[in-house]
């Protein structure tokens, strides 16, 4: 995933707001401040087309990167984001119930890990509803600049372990910002935008 363009084309608060032009998409998906958006900066080559947060983010909406004019790069930001009202958080539950059920064009959905906690109870969430919905998933884990190489390869034995993964999902270790695993990253993402689409292609 090399893009000459990159742009973000939508703001999605409701499933009518989703793109309805069929290109293959890939989601990224994990907690509040796991590093998101600096991963899809490293992944599509931009520094700044999605915004890094100090602090974590409110933000209520899924947003469409368009690359190449071909395939979507998805943000679901805010996802466990505590200080938000009781009905706020069950409208974002419903959106995000409905992208992950129902969205036709998602090939892939990465969920990012801190790699230097062990997986939360929100982890443990998502990747229950990712297996739910057989929505196809790698698991990444961020921000191994903060620990040694041996160290990351602990970790991701013990992410496997503990959401206790079907052995065909993938476990990435990367860093947005020493781009650490990023190659690897791209391959994956490039092979699930080209697969067709359908469960069991
Ligand atoms: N050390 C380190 N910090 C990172 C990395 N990726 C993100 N961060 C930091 O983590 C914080 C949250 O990042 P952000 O991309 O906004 O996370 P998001 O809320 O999941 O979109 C920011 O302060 C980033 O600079 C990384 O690979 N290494
Ligand atoms: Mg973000």
């Amino acid at each position: 995933m090399r893009p000459k363009t990159v742009e973000m084309v939508r703001a999605a608060a409701r499933p009518e707001d989703f793109p309805r032009d069929g290109r293959p998409e890939v989601v990224l998906l994990g907690r509040s401040n796991v590093g998101k958006s600096s991963l899809i900066n490293r992944l599509v080559g931009r520094k700044g087309i999605a915004r890094v947060s100090k602090a974590p983010g409110r933000t209520r909406e899924i947003f469409f990167y368009l690359v190449d004019d071909r395939a979507y790069v998805v943000d679901v930001p805010g996802f466990g984001y505590a200080r938000v009202s009781a009905s706020a958080r069950a409208a974002w539950d419903r959106l995000l119930a409905s992208y992950l059920g129902h969205r036709e064009p998602l090939r892939l959905a990465l969920q990012l890990v801190d790699s230097r906690h062990p997986p939360q109870p929100l982890d443990h969430a998502l990747a229950a509803l990712l297996l739910e919905n057989e929505v196809p998933f790698a698991i990444v884990l961020t921000k191994a600049d903060k620990i040694s190489g041996s160290r990351a390869a602990q970790a991701a034995a013990e992410v496997r372990r503990e959401i206790d993964l079907p052995p065909w999902i993938q476990v990435v270790t990367t860093s947005a910002h020493t781009g650490a695993g990023m190659k690897e990253l791209s391959r994956i993402v490039d092979e699930a935008l080209a697969r067709p689409a359908g469960k069991d292609a």
